[in-house]
């Protein structure tokens, strides 16, 4: 509890163009948390490490997740905006926890077992102990609850695992985290493949709208999106191509399932498609603006850089110095 608000916990990889799905699965339904919570989103530059990047890139890229979150409409006032690697009380729990992680519970991570195939020359051992680090990230502001996609809830769950073991040996240390799925656009799944998720990994770019694609691009990836051989807009597991269309289209403009059918019966694919795009091209035009105007006031962005990561520093080292007086680490002489 922080002014007794329950805390949350997030984070987002600077890694790749962030996706329409990115945004409806998890930075749309942040903005409504920081009523209710107190919110950390941390911009995980230290997990990116875990497969090689462009120095200059990696830098440009957090750079533009921070201005991201806030175009999303995240006030840096109201929750702290930071990136992972301005606040070193993250790599110290993490070596912590990490010698109360067994190799065994590593091993069953299915994102390692994927990554680990996909970047076969490179399976370092940052990779393995990925999922430690991110317990660190929640458990050094005493999060609540977390907001993941599905993707991530094995990563949640080693996480109250750790927590717990630690918890049993030093009595009550850490707050046990619950996952939070959002309500809407939990999952989209690619245009041109519906039954694999958005992903931006993904290496044909039709397969997923990039936040900053312009309107043409946008519309044009709808025109090509996969859909099925009904003919009508239906929502249903038959049909993934269209059933992913009208989460799209319900999560852009907040009509139902049973509203999307009925404005489209009797319509062929081709409006649906084209309204979709348009739903979407409306959301995302806003974001595009904001985002280039923040990105022109260098001055202000470096604030909010600073300014949260003290904030987030002075809590990740209240439960950091706990944690060390448990494992029975010197106190410090001030
Ligand atoms: P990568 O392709 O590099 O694995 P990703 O696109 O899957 O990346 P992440 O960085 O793993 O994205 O995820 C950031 C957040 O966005 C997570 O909370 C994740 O659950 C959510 N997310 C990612 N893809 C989708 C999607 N297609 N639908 C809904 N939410 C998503
Ligand atoms: N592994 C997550 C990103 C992430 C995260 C976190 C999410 C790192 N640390 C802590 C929630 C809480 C991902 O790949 N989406």
């Amino acid at each position: 509890m922080i002014d007794n608000k329950k805390v949350l916990f997030s984070g987002m990889q600077a890694t790749g163009n962030l996706t329409l799905g990115n945004y409806l699965g998890a930075l749309k339904n942040w903005v409504t948390l920081c009523d209710e919570y107190e919110c950390f989103y941390s911009v995980v530059d230290l997990h990116s490490i875990t497969v090689r990047q462009d120095p200059a890139e990696l830098r440009k890229r957090a750079r533009n997740l921070l201005t991201l979150y806030i175009a999303a409409g995240l006030d840096p006032e109201k929750n702290c905006l930071y990136y992972q690697s301005h606040v070193s009380g993250h790599c110290e729990l993490s070596w912590i926890l990490n010698c109360f992680t067994y190799m065994g519970e590593l091993n069953r991570m299915t994102q390692f077992k994927d990554k680990a195939a996909k970047h076969a020359d490179n399976i370092n051992a940052g990779l393995f102990t990925y999922p430690v680090l991110m317990a660190a990230d929640i458990l050094l502001y005493q999060a609540d609850v977390v907001p993941v996609g599905k993707d991530q809830l094995q990563h949640l769950e080693i996480t109250r695992d750790i927590a717990q073991r630690f918890n049993a040996i030093y009595g009550d240390v850490f707050t046990i985290p619950e996952p939070y799925i959002g309500k809407s656009g939990a999952k989209i799944m690619s245009l041109q493949e519906p039954t694999k998720k958005m992903s931006k990994s993904d290496e044909n770019p039709n397969a997923s709208i990039y936040l900053m694609d312009d309107p043409d691009t946008i519309m044009r990836k709808f025109k090509r999106a996969v859909t099925d051989s009904e003919g009508c807009v239906r929502y249903h597991e038959s049909q993934p191509g269209i059933s992913n269309l009208m989460d799209i289209y319900g999560a852009c403009t907040g009509k139902t399932y049973a509203e999307i059918e009925k404005e489209f019966e009797g319509k062929g694919y081709g409006d649906f498609k084209a309204a979709v795009g348009e739903s979407v091209v409306d959301v995302l035009k806003p974001l595009q603006d904001r985002f280039a105007d923040l990105s022109k006031n260098k001055d202000y962005i470096d604030s909010v850089i600073k300014n949260n990561a003290e904030k987030a520093n002075y809590f990740a080292t209240k439960t950091l110095r706990k944690v060390q007086k448990k494992v029975g680490f010197p106190e410090r002489i001030r």
